[in-house]
């Protein structure tokens, strides 16, 4: 079956934090968990290279726009790269294919008049490109994530109007109650569409900003940001052009953070709905990572956790690992280099020294041979179909893709079932008098065959982490696949490699 998976598209205006890697880490994760399950999937991410924002930043930078927007995409693209990131397209809103689409968008909706002209009077934050309400403010009168107080604008422009279609989106929310997940975030877009919603001026005058998609129908004007970037779902997929358009749009995924529900969930669906296109199948919505001040982390505020300083302190995938274990959807999780240290030293004493103990065990006391063939006792059977069968309750063919986000945890909770039996066995002891070789076989059979389930299914989360652990059971997968059948490790060499999470100097 194929799947769309997309990520936001960043703002260049500044470096990506860990805000960026997470959502970009989150898609990656959901797209390997289900080429395991055997599905095709599209995954794409990239970059939102025009508004205000980004002008800003490039006219600091002295750089040309072209030099700058490049410079700032290349930025995301290399920690993608970092950061082991599969994605199949990697958008730039600058790109001619993007703009072709946008155009061809706007053109028809204007022609067939959805498109009005009118003077207007509001209040507009720049961090967020938004016209805001009085509502939407602190009582300061501040944008709640930017803190700043957004300015008093007035001008002639253009509006395409939601109004209308109010009343259907409200519907096919209720219809649709997975449409929106966690669902407190269903909760938050439906208590929006309570009130009228306001024409949305979607061009901004030229002398305000230049960096945009010009109008087809008006050059002193250009594409409001959102107009455009929201666009980049489907001028990815080439719509339009891609006979195969449907077949991925009929199960596609926008993984986003709470910051950008409206946009997503309202100007969206209400866009392809004018378009004619079917809303989106499923959005996927996350809270925020908490940095420094306990507020959202943002470029603008200056509280970013810097991904790379973190990879270059632990590596990539306790980095994944970490992020995909502690952020709840539904809520904000704090975030720091010290808590992603002691993730680390989880990592480290609940997967690496159980693989490194039982492998020096094998390497010792059974020249490295893997004692498989042998009758096993009902607690050793247990503990195997236990781990087993949690696993195959994720990777179901049809489960839902969210199931993923549950997986970092599964694999804590099966480490903890293994480390306990271990230490309950206690192999060490068996292993230093003859008689008892029979029962130390049962046990590291058992701690083996359970610790090629993790690994199994620790794929999506690290990639790298899972085919060395299964390299050192001498399972030879050229293609990690969703094998979780309890006593499946057959006869074969253990390998002692080096630690997969060694200490961490401080
Ligand atoms: O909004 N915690 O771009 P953006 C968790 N260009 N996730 C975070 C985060 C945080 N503190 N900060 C950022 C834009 N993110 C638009 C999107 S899409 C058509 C256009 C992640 O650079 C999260 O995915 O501000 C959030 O939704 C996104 O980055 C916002 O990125």
């Amino acid at each position: 079956m194929k799947k769309y998976i997309t990520t936001p598209i960043y703002y260049t205006n500044g470096a990506p934090h860990i805000g960026h890697a997470y959502t970009t880490i989150l898609a990656d994760v959901f797209k390997k968990f289900e080429q395991m399950k055997g599905n095709d999937v599209f995954f794409s991410t990239g970059t939102d290279e025009h508004g205000q924002k980004n002008q800003h930043s490039c006219e600091a930078s002295g750089l040309s726009a072209d030099e700058f927007l490049t410079r700032q995409s290349q930025l995301f693209r290399d920690l993608f790269d970092r950061m082991g990131i599969d994605y199949d397209y990697f958008v730039r809103t600058t790109s001619e294919e993007h703009k072709k689409v946008v155009r061809t968008v706007l053109q028809d909706l204007f022609d067939r008049g959805l498109i009005i002209k009118k003077s207007y009077e509001g209040l507009y934050c720049e961090g967020c490109e938004q016209f805001k309400k009085k509502c939407d403010l602190t009582e300061e009168g501040l944008c709640p994530d930017h803190l700043k107080a957004p300015k008093v604008i007035s001008e002639e422009n253009y509006f395409f109007r939601l109004e209308p279609y109010r009343q259907w989106l409200k519907e096919f929310i209720a219809l649709n109650p997975d449409w929106i997940t966690p669902t407190n975030y269903a909760k938050e877009v439906l208590g929006m569409l309570e009130e009228p919603l306001d024409d949305l001026c979607i061009f901004r005058p030229k002398d305000r900003v230049w960096l945009g998609i010009e109008l087809p129908f008006d050059k002193d004007f250009v594409t409001y940001i959102w107009f455009d970037a929201l666009i980049n779902y489907i001028s990815t997929l080439k719509f339009g052009e891609n006979v195969e358009f449907n077949d991925y749009w009929k199960s596609s995924y926008h993984l986003l953070a709470k910051d950008i529900l409206k946009p997503h969930c309202i100007y969206w669906p209400i866009m392809l709905k004018a378009i004619g296109i079917e809303p989106v199948s499923r959005c996927i919505v996350h809270g925020y990572w908490i940095g420094e001040g306990g507020v959202k982390m943002s470029k603008s505020l200056g509280n970013v956790v810097d991904p790379n300083e973190v990879i270059d302190i632990m590596g990539v995938e306790p980095l994944r690992f970490y992020l995909i274990n502690n952020m709840s959807l539904s809520n904000d999780s704090p975030i720091s280099i010290a808590l992603l240290r002691q993730g680390y030293k989880l990592l480290a004493n609940n997967l690496g020294n159980l693989q490194m103990r039982v492998l020096k065990m094998v390497d010792k006391n059974l020249e490295g041979v893997i004692p498989a063939g042998i009758s096993l006792t009902a607690e050793d059977e247990k503990l195997l179909t236990d781990i087993s069968s949690d696993f195959k309750s994720v990777y179901v063919k049809d489960s839902s893709l969210e199931t993923a986000v549950d997986l970092a945890s599964k694999i804590m909770t099966a480490c903890n079932q293994v480390n306990a039996y271990f230490a309950a066995n206690e192999p060490w002891v068996l292993a230093k008098n003859p008689e008892n070789m029979d029962r130390f076989k049962q046990v590291i059979y058992t701690t083996l065959d359970a610790l090629r389930l993790i690994a199994t299914a620790l794929y999506p989360l690290m990639p790298n982490s899972s085919k060395s652990i299964l390299a050192s059971l001498d399972v030879k997968n050229e293609k990690v696949e969703a094998q979780f059948e309890a006593k499946g490790l057959g006869e074969g060499k253990i390998t002692v490699p080096n630690p997969l999470f060694p200490f961490l100097p401080e």
